[in-house]
């Protein structure tokens, strides 16, 4: 049986199960494949029925588990596989840190085995848009010798001394978790640095007061000679959401790099999209006006946390002010992103700035596939200074909304 390729995706991928079942193993594969290429090569389009005149979301989203090339995931040979079955599937793709690259934006993606386990692999595009492919194996992190059960979000910061690090996070079991809790972690930053995003020298973990680390970024320029990183400070469990905030700290090295003190940026806050929790996102986007940052917040509501992506600015010679926080929420989950394994979660630790502008935000949807949003660096500065900031209280918002109507009102 001789297999069309559809154009159409949903031709391909929707093919009638009785057809399935009636081809050979190397008919499968065929189809398997086409399937395959058909969503890889799937352009991607501004999505026409969103509009706040910050950004612009896709149709589609950039990168999904059906994304990840057959070959990571079947065995392909006919005598081991016969029934051509899915030997290590993948959960979820999700949480990416980007880079541009050798003329191509690449995403340092969180891939999730079925088996729970998250490790990092480079998708590349030309335009960064559509037509994402994942290079021809993932990141083979070296470990410490302490080495990580779970490793994810890789922040990537091309730094002024020449390197690329990626900071992400490397959790453990607590040793100290009492018998029968299997669940209690610590969670480190792990650090490690390349010049080319495969080969990758891992350094030893940072060293920080806080007991936990996650959502840690390195600055990507010297402050007063030193390596300079927003953390998130917390205590007890990692789950708890007892951190107090995105905090800053410096070391003299990355080669055991320590911070001594954390001092506490942008505080969580009652009644507000950060209230539980939050933490830094992508290295900031260094404009004329200040460090523009994208971070994410997280509240609680009744029907579990709810992650948000919020934006604020940092002073251009003191990176560790924040000079521009506009009220609540940059961008929230939209229609299909609000439902996936953690339902209700925006999450992003990975941008581009190009060189005209344009700013492209990757950002993963309840932990599950990544989306784009794309905006410029005038469209966010225009955003962090005048969007009013939270006074607070209902009837502080109901004042400053009532100027707003007024004004529209009396027609200026
Ligand atoms: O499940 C939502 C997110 O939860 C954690 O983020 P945070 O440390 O801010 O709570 C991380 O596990 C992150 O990967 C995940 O997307």
């Amino acid at each position: 049986m001789l297999l069309v390729v559809e154009k159409d995706i949903f031709a391909v991928y929707f093919q009638k199960k009785e057809l399935i079942m009636t081809m050979t193993f190397q008919e499968k594969l065929q189809w398997l494949r086409a399937r395959y290429e058909v969503l890889a090569t799937r352009t991607n389009r501004i999505d026409e029925t969103w509009y706040n005149g910050c950004f612009d979301r896709f149709e589609f989203p950039v990168l999904t588990s059906d994304h990840v090339p057959p070959e990571w995931r079947f065995d392909l040979n006919e005598q081991t596989n016969p029934y051509l079955m899915e030997r290590q599937g993948i959960n979820a793709v999700f949480n990416p840190g980007a880079i541009e690259f050798d003329g191509k934006i690449c995403l340092m993606c969180r891939v999730e085995g079925n088996d729970r386990k998250s490790f990092f692999a480079v998708a590349e595009s030309l335009n960064g848009i559509d037509n994402f492919r994942f290079r021809s194996a993932p990141v083979v992190m070296p470990e410490t010798e302490d080495p990580d059960i779970n490793v994810y979000d890789m922040r990537l910061t091309r730094h002024e001394d020449g390197w690329i690090y990626g900071l992400f996070c490397s959790e453990r079991k607590d040793p100290a978790a009492p018998r029968g809790d299997t669940s209690s972690a610590i969670a480190a930053c792990g650090i490690a640095r390349t010049r080319d995003l495969d080969k990758w020298e891992r350094l030893p973990d940072l060293k920080t007061p806080s007991p936990q680390q996650r959502n840690v970024v390195l600055h990507p320029e010297f402050v007063n000679g030193k390596y300079a990183f927003y953390t998130r400070p917390q205590d007890g469990f990692i789950d708890a959401g007892s951190g107090g905030g995105i905090a800053w700290g410096m070391s003299d090295t990355m080669m055991k790099a320590e911070l001594k003190e954390e001092r506490i940026v942008d505080p969580k806050l009652y009644h507000t999209i950060k209230e539980v929790k939050n933490g830094c996102g992508a290295p900031p986007i260094k404009t004329a006006e200040g460090w523009l940052h994208i971070a994410h917040g997280v509240r609680n509501t009744a029907a579990g946390l709810r992650y948000v992506l919020y934006a604020f600015m940092c002073d251009l010679k003191d990176p560790s002010r924040v000079i521009c926080a506009p009220g609540g929420y940059f961008l929230a989950p939209y229609n299909a992103e609000r439902v996936g394994d953690v339902s209700n979660v925006v999450f992003c630790n990975g941008l581009v700035t190009r060189a005209n502008g344009d700013v492209f935000i990757y950002y993963a949807s309840s932990d599950t596939r990544i989306h784009l949003a794309a905006t410029t660096v005038d469209k966010l500065l225009d955003y962090v200074r005048n969007t009013p900031s939270d006074d607070l209280r209902s009837y502080a918002s109901v004042q400053k909304r009532i100027v707003l109507i007024r004004g529209n009102q009396s027609g200026c």
